[in-house]
């Protein structure tokens, strides 16, 4: 305490000076032949305007974040753009421009080309993901099962459940009911585990799982159908079978493939002898080096994801890593692949994502990439498409499952992930319950009503929903492994009310323009009720969220025009004042049909 008291906190003696607005994707962007404009001003500072020469406007959107407030301006594109800020501050007429603040401040002139962007939405911006753990989907070709299959409900480091491509062919159907958008397959490539994040050969199939043939064959399937598919590739790691692996290891500090891997000096050579004997014949044999208690006890001699032999870190200083990668997703993308989603991504540096990003997307722009991120996803998006949005999962389950956050705090953290992403990224970030590395969110929530709605709101924000493969009928799970079960196809079983809840959340979100690609904003409206509204051009939907167990009344007068109810299809006669919504309801309203 003594010590406390000597600290003097001093707030910036001049509020002016923490007005920010930078010429940078999050605060300049475009999307849909409009320029986005963000201004953070602290809450002294009242509504500043925009000032566009010809034209002065109010913001369209107003987010809390902390002491500040972030101003969204949306204006139309054109070839130049001139700006200024004007607000009042100690009764005085305050200009933002050029030179920062001043009372008769010049315009900030830019050549809107140079802002990043896009003028039409691309297919990832709001699509429907489902998650297919591939192995635990269904067995479609008991022929192709590994010999050491062990028939199993959950499963095991290498024990199988026999789920293959084939099982993916004959269930089409199912994810055409629900109206899935986009798969995402957990790896599918040779490996030594069921989960198969132990990659061989990035450009081969695991025999376990069909041929390239069959693969090829399912693209084919699912684009008939409208349906993409991103696969999930370990850049981060991969199995010491791997050939490159092989040679560099066998070859010594001399082989051009050294590099490649991150090796610690010295190499203790008996060691290293002895994992040649398993890694370089026809067939992979590393899994077996467990049955020495050396590598059980052990750290490998190299890099390795947590320490696991059978993970072997590649080197992401060399940009020959870089270039392995890029070579690797050509041959994917003249498959048909859509994209990938790159595993361990918070373990691969800035510098190395965005050469291969910058790449990727200027050779094909539509080849998504997706990273698997756990942090606020706002600081790794220069370098992404999309992130998985554990992020906004944890808010989620704080706000309704731990308690540790109320409304207030739920919706400054959104805001505080949507502040500094642009549109256009945040329409594509991953927005997910569940996956193959978390509990069910099943298991986590007891109450139907509460996780109805749960997925009401990951269906209500800005981005892609995601279903995890049997979330939809209400699989359950606990940690991995026990959330990759294997899918439960007997139709008697499933919990039809949420798979009912989930397909029409589906559709809705499919066919109204302003849920998908849509502007946003959030308000807390009497501490129990989230107030989420989407808009674009001249579409808007709200979202009204009790999230309490308490009935509340809304007066729908407050709430003007939305008169049409999206959720059921129903017109709201204009004599209806009040609407109850009871525990964990929820309300989609539309301004028309
Ligand atoms: C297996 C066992 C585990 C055991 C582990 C270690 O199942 O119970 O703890 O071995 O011996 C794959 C398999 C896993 C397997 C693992 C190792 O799917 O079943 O685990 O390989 O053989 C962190 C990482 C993140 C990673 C998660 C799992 O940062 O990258 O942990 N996710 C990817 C994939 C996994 C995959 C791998 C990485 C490896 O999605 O499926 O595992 O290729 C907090 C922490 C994060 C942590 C996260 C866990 O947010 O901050 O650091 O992520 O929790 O969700
Ligand atoms: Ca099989």
């Amino acid at each position: 305490r003594k010590c406390l008291s000597k600290l003097t906190i001093r707030e910036p003696s001049n509020p002016l000076d923490r007005i920010i607005h930078i010429e940078e994707p999050g605060f300049i962007h475009r999307f849909n032949n409009e320029i986005i404009i963000r201004l953070i001003a602290p809450r002294e500072i009242n509504d500043p305007l925009i000032d566009l020469g010809k034209e002065i406007r109010e913001p369209s959107t107003k987010y809390v974040l902390g002491n500040n407030i972030v101003y969204q301006y949306i204006v139309p594109n054109r070839s130049v753009l001139r700006y200024r800020f004007i607000f009042n501050y100690n009764d005085k007429t305050l200009f933002y421009g050029d030179e920062g603040v001043s009372t008769n401040s010049s315009y900030i002139v830019v050549d809107t080309t140079s802002i990043p962007g896009v003028d039409e939405p691309r297919w990832y911006m709001g699509t429907l993901y489902y998650q297919i753990f591939i192995d635990s989907f269904e067995n479609g070709d008991p022929k192709n099962d590994p010999p050491n299959k062990i028939r199993r409900i959950i499963p095991r480091e290498h024990g199988y459940y026999g789920g293959d491509l084939a099982g993916i062919m004959k269930h089409i159907d199912h994810l055409e009911d629900l109206g899935v958008e986009t798969i995402y397959l957990t790896p599918i490539f040779p490996s030594t585990s069921y989960h198969r994040y132990d990659t061989i050969d990035y450009k081969s199939i695991d025999k376990y799982l069909g041929s390239m043939k069959d693969f090829e064959k399912l693209v084919r399937k699912l684009h008939d159908k409208k349906i993409k598919i991103i696969l999930d590739i370990t850049m981060h790691h991969t199995n010491p079978c791997n050939k490159l692996f092989v040679k560099a290891l066998r070859e010594g500090e001399n082989s051009p493939y050294w590099e490649m891997f991150s090796f610690l000096s010295p190499l203790p050579k008996e060691v290293a002898e002895l994992v040649l004997k398993y890694i370089g014949g026809e067939e992979c044999r590393s899994r077996e080096l467990y049955r020495h208690d050396y590598f059980k006890n052990n750290k490998p001699f190299y890099e390795a994801f947590f320490n696991i032999w059978l993970m072997a870190k590649f080197n992401h200083d060399n940009p020959e890593t870089v270039d392995y990668f890029l070579d690797i997703t050509k041959f994917w993308v003249d498959k048909g692949v859509d994209g990938f989603r790159i595993d361990v991504a918070m373990g691969i540096h800035y510098s190395w994502i965005k050469q291969y990003y910058e790449y990727v997307k200027n050779t094909y722009p539509d080849f998504l990439v997706l990273g698997e991120l756990a942090e606020n996803p706002r600081i790794y998006m220069n370098y992404y498409d999309s992130a998985m949005n554990y992020y906004l999962r944890k808010a989620i389950l704080e706000l309704f499952i731990y308690k540790r956050i109320g409304l207030n705090e739920f919706i400054s953290r959104i805001n505080s992930m949507y502040a500094y992403i642009p549109h256009y990224k945040a329409l594509s970030l991953y927005n997910m319950l569940g996956s193959h590395d978390v509990p069910r969110i099943k298991s986590i929530v007891q109450n139907n009503k509460l996780l109805k709605l749960m997925y009401v709101l990951i269906f209500a924000l800005p981005g892609s929903p995601v279903i995890y493969y049997g979330d939809e009928i209400g699989l359950e799970g606990g940690r991995d492994p026990d959330n990759r079960r294997p899918m439960n196809w007997d139709r008697g079983s499933w919990d039809l009310e949420l798979y009912e809840h989930i397909k029409k959340l589906i559709r809705i979100h499919k066919s109204c323009r302003s849920i998908r690609h849509g502007y946003f904003s959030a308000e807390n409206w009497d501490n129990n009720l989230l107030l989420i509204k989407r808009w674009i051009n001249d579409e808007e939907t709200i979202f009204i969220l009790n999230i309490s167990k308490q009935n509340i009344s809304i007066d729908l007068g407050k709430l003007g025009k939305y008169r049409f109810d999206i959720y059921s299809g129903n017109s709201i006669d204009q004599h209806v004042n009040n609407v109850l919504l009871r525990e964990y309801g929820f309300l989609i309203l539309g301004s028309k049909p």
